[in-house]
């Protein structure tokens, strides 16, 4: 090859100019630093804008998580910033896919600026409220932990998961993909979760929640779950993360189930880890859910409805939750095995207990430890529907014949010995 004449070396015709080689080189060598130096400027100027706002979300959140991780707070973070709109026309990743026709659309832009209100922490990571310019409220809710879903696979779930359409589901409305943080967009329940109505404290003349409210929200939890069965049968399971605090309530009361069919996007270790499905005995023993989890996951919902009280160590990080949960079950329950069971702020309407028994021994059927022996969750549904707000006398005698399917499981019936039954009695 013939050689150039700016090349050194053999075989070499013309005598290099080496002194102005060397030149050259330096001077393209402080050129190359110098270029260096001012993107690295530029990324840190960039980089200081952007995290000062995320870390002042995650600090309130945190804050708030540690006094109560159910309390709403009142603090308004408003997030206006002008350099949004600069960063947002250079970058197009900033992009809000919509996964329904039927909402106002907006950018990332919108939510950023909005006025934000945190929701509290949750397992996956922070959620708020933001209220758009245009006087529209949504819910984001920020997901750390599905690094490992592909943006494809992500798109088809979430937009599968749009086109649901079931009045207790809190519909996904958009979502928001990037590699190591996904947004999901959801519509505003107005009365929080039921998860803070049953356990925060209430302010001494705000009445708890009465019994018909409580079997309006459990028929239509079950519903809810019911519909999510039907379109997903693919799946194990079709909720997967199934607790009061996932059950939101619209203005009227109704239940509106969120945080739904997020198993095949989570991330493996973070969804046993967090998700209460993964809590179940069949999880913790043997290493497997069936599509008797969500289930069992229903019973214990049922069974913290009807006592009020927290299932605390559900929310307990890494495996072992089952065991302490039969022992909060069995706390709530067999030890006192009467009315006494009931949570004491639920006001009762004459004859609705026998109507309340039942309930709570649907509760234990569907929480019953051998998946064989479980409910599966179409009896459930039947069972919860039959249920009425007071059993009268007419009601309770075309019921006792519905009491055989309690007592024909035969082995189980022992552990539900009412002290004050009314669902065994028989003519
Ligand atoms: C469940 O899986 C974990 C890790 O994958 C393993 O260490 C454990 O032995 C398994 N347990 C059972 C009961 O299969
Ligand atoms: C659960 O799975 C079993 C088979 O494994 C199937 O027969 C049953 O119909 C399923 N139940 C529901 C509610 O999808
Ligand atoms: C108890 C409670 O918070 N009730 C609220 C439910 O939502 C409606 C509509 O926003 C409010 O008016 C109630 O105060």
């Amino acid at each position: 090859m013939h050689a150039g004449n700016n090349v050194c070396g053999p075989p070499v015709t013309t005598k290099c100019k080496i002194s102005n080689k060397k030149h050259t080189r330096r001077t393209l060598i402080i050129a190359i630093i110098g270029v260096l130096a001012i993107i690295f400027l530029v990324l840190l100027v960039l980089h200081k804008r952007k995290t000062p706002k995320n870390d002042y979300i995650n600090h309130q959140t945190m804050k708030l998580n540690r006094n109560n991780p159910y309390k709403t707070s009142k603090k308004e973070l408003q997030m206006q910033s002008d350099e949004e709109e600069n960063r947002k026309r250079t970058q197009n990743s900033g992009n809000i896919q919509f996964v329904r026709s039927d909402r106002e659309r907006f950018e990332l832009q919108d939510l950023l600026r909005a006025s934000a209100e945190v929701l509290g922490g949750g397992s996956f990571g922070s959620t708020y409220k933001a209220v758009l310019l245009g006087g529209q409220a949504v819910v984001v809710k920020r997901f750390r932990e599905m690094n490992n879903v592909r943006k494809e696979e992500f798109y088809v779930h979430m937009t599968r998961l749009g086109r649901f359409s079931h009045p207790n589901l809190l519909p996904l409305v958009a979502f928001h993909y990037k590699k190591d943080e996904k947004l999901l967009i959801t519509d505003f329940a107005e009365n929080g979760s039921l998860a803070s109505h049953l356990h925060v404290k209430r302010k001494p003349n705000e009445p708890g929640l009465d019994w018909p409210t409580r079997l309006k929200i459990i028929k239509g939890v079950t519903q809810g779950l019911a519909y999510l069965y039907k379109e997903l049968p693919h799946l194990s399971l079709p909720h997967g993360h199934l607790k009061s605090s996932n059950v939101l309530l619209d203005k009227a009361f109704n239940p509106l189930l969120a945080d739904y069919a997020l198993s095949p996007v989570v991330s493996k270790r973070h969804a046993q880890e967090f998700m209460v499905a993964y809590k179940s005995p069949e999880f913790t023993y043997h290493n497997q859910t069936t599509n008797k989890t969500d289930v069992w996951c229903l019973g214990i919902l049922i069974l913290e409805i009807l006592t009020g009280k927290f299932p605390a160590n559900y929310l307990k990080q890494g495996k072992g939750g089952s065991s302490d949960l039969e022992t909060w079950v069995n706390s709530v329950v067999r030890e006192e095995w009467t009315d006494e069971v009931f949570d004491k702020d639920m006001k009762v309407k004459k004859n609705s207990e026998g109507e309340m028994l039942k309930l709570l021994k649907i509760g234990m059927y569907c929480c019953e430890w051998n998946v064989d022996r479980r409910w599966g969750l179409t009896m459930a549904v039947a069972k919860i529907r039959e249920l009425t707000e007071k059993g009268g006398e007419d009601e309770y005698s075309s019921c006792t014949s519905d009491g055989d399917a309690y007592s024909s499981k035969g082995t189980t019936d022992d552990d539900f010995s009412f002290s004050k039954s009314v669902i065994d009695s028989k003519p």
